[in-house]
């Protein structure tokens, strides 16, 4: 049966290439996708084309790119591949998307992802000429049932001039009730608190609204999300995991938490997805989690009983997880909660729950400061993602990392972090696979000596010890975080001349 069941949209269906005649050179388009789920899939490839027709014929062709999060080989790669992306915004994964950003081809807007919807709002990017929305059916009346991802989608449906839906019957039809879509949103100074007080509290409605009027076109589709499969938990990722478990046994003990944990934050990563797995072998029993992401592990801690219930506001599954998940999802309805990011990720509900949130990183330096985003410096990987809006937020937060990369050429604990996306004064505590360095209440000083010792990996231990023994002592006077300026980032130009740290 047709997932398009309104007779005055059912007239607008049309083909993707028909459809990106309403998308223009210069344009801004807001997109839906988050972090490789329920994004568009065939008007992005047919908008691809269009591009590379254009630049054959000496024209030019690239559009503004807004997203919820990251999208797939299929939005980001194609397009960025036909050189059609001036500017994306707010998050990224995709390895040809980076590369353009990297080169200088693209601008990359690295925004929080609680902060796009609110700032579009407040017109802080311009306007948006053309939304491009992935659903999973629409209703006799008009109303759209969201597919594997809610993101943006409100926002860029509400925002836009022109909209495109395309219509994806490889969601399944039961998502229908599976959402809570927020239409309180006033700006500032009509705000309202946010009446969210337990994880699974709705406030919203389960469908996204759309002005028929505004809708040139609908294209149905058939095709899965595209995830990468996550790296089966190694050794030290097992470790990491049971230190942040042993950490919150620690804190049940001393009654900062109670036995049933607070609500989880768990990140994007094969790390963050590790730690998820280790729940399942603890003890712990009806956890909640209050998150951005749902990885492989999540669901399995939901399918091990150990989580009584998510709210998120996108999956991300490896193909064999979407599958199953799809084919069982009446199973899962009343568990899983999907919202609009701003608020999965806002920081007053973040604030009120007390999340306990968990997040890779890159490196961390010896005070605290967290780079979750760039190599050397200069290379951006994925962006900060929500990453920021949880952390700063949380009751507590865990940083989490191999204390190597790269087969030990690079220490993870770096005398000065070479870009910062958390500083010291917001993280918590730092993991990697030889241990947990519990921040909370320490002086610089003393977080160095604790980061040291704890996270370090041992070839880098004293090196990284003698660091701050020769700070503190040419430093008479600078001794609150002593640094050595010449020598801050001696570490990361010693990998660049002689690829190792
Ligand atoms: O690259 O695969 O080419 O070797 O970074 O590293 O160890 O597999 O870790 O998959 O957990 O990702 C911070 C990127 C960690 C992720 C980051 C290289 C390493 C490898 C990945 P290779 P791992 P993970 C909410 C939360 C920001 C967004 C966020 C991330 C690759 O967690 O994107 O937190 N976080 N969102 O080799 C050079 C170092 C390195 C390094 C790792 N020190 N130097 N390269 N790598 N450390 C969810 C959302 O926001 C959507």
């Amino acid at each position: 049966m047709s997932r398009i069941t309104c007779s005055r949209l059912g007239k607008k269906v049309t083909s993707a290439e028909e459809a990106t005649t309403h998308i223009n050179d210069g344009d801004c388009v807001g997109m839906s996708g988050f972090t490789g789920a329920g994004y568009p899939k065939a008007v992005p490839a047919a908008l691809a084309e269009k591009a590379k027709r254009a630049h054959q014929r000496g024209e030019d062709f690239g559009i503004e790119l807004l997203t919820g999060a990251s999208t797939a080989p299929e939005l980001d790669g194609v397009l960025a591949e036909a050189q059609a992306v001036t500017k994306r915004l707010p998050f990224q994964s995709d390895p040809t998307m980076r590369r353009a950003i990297n080169t200088g081809e693209t601008e990359y807007v690295d925004t929080h992802l609680s902060h796009a919807a609110q700032q579009a709002w407040f017109g802080f990017y311009g306007t948006m000429d053309v939304a491009v929305v992935e659903v999973a059916a629409i209703l006799p009346n008009g109303l759209l049932v969201p597919g594997s991802s809610v993101g943006n989608n409100k926002t860029w449906l509400e925002l836009a001039d022109k909209i495109i839906l395309e219509v994806n019957d490889w969601h399944p039809r039961a998502y229908e009730g599976f959402h809570d879509v927020y239409y309180g949103t006033r700006l500032p100074p009509q705000r309202r608190p946010l009446q969210i007080h337990d994880p699974m509290q709705r406030i919203g409605d389960p469908y996204l609204r759309v002005d028929p009027e505004k809708v040139v076109a609908v294209v149905e589709t058939s095709a899965p999300d595209r995830n990468l499969a996550f790296k089966v938990p190694d050794d030290a990722s097992r470790a990491m995991a049971e230190h942040v478990v042993d950490f919150l046994r620690h804190e049940i003990d001393h009654q900062r938490l109670p036995e049933s944990l607070l609500p989880i934050q768990s990140g994007v990563g094969n790390v963050a997805n590790a730690v998820m797995a280790e729940f399942a072998n603890s003890e712990f029993e009806n956890l909640t989690a209050y998150t951005e992401v749902i990885q492989d592990g999540m669901l399995d801690l939901i399918d091990s009983g150990k989580l009584a219930s998510v709210s998120a506001t996108s999956f991300s599954l490896s193909a064999e997880r979407a599958q199953a998940f799809n084919a069982r999802a009446e199973e899962y309805k009343g568990r899983i909660l999907m919202r609009t990011q701003e608020i999965s990720n806002h920081p007053e509900v973040i604030r009120r729950l007390g999340l306990i949130a968990i997040n890779g990183m890159v490196e961390a330096d010896i005070y605290g400061n967290v780079n979750s985003t760039h190599v050397m410096g200069s290379s951006v990987i994925n962006g900060i993602g929500g990453s920021g809006d949880f952390a700063r937020n949380a009751y507590l937060n865990f940083f989490v990392s191999p204390s190597t990369a790269k087969h030990g050429a690079i220490s993870a604990i770096v005398p000065f972090a070479s870009h910062t996306d958390h500083t010291e004064h917001d993280t918590q505590i730092i993991v990697t696979e030889q241990g947990l360095a519990d921040l909370r209440g320490l002086s610089p000083i003393a977080r160095a000596r604790r980061i040291i010792a704890n996270c370090a990996h041992p070839d880098y231990r004293d090196a990284l010890q003698d660091y701050v023994d020769r700070a503190l002592a040419q430093n008479p006077t600078g001794r609150h975080t002593p640094h050595l300026l010449a020598e801050a980032l001696s570490w990361h130009l010693k990998y660049q001349a002689q690829g190792r740290m």
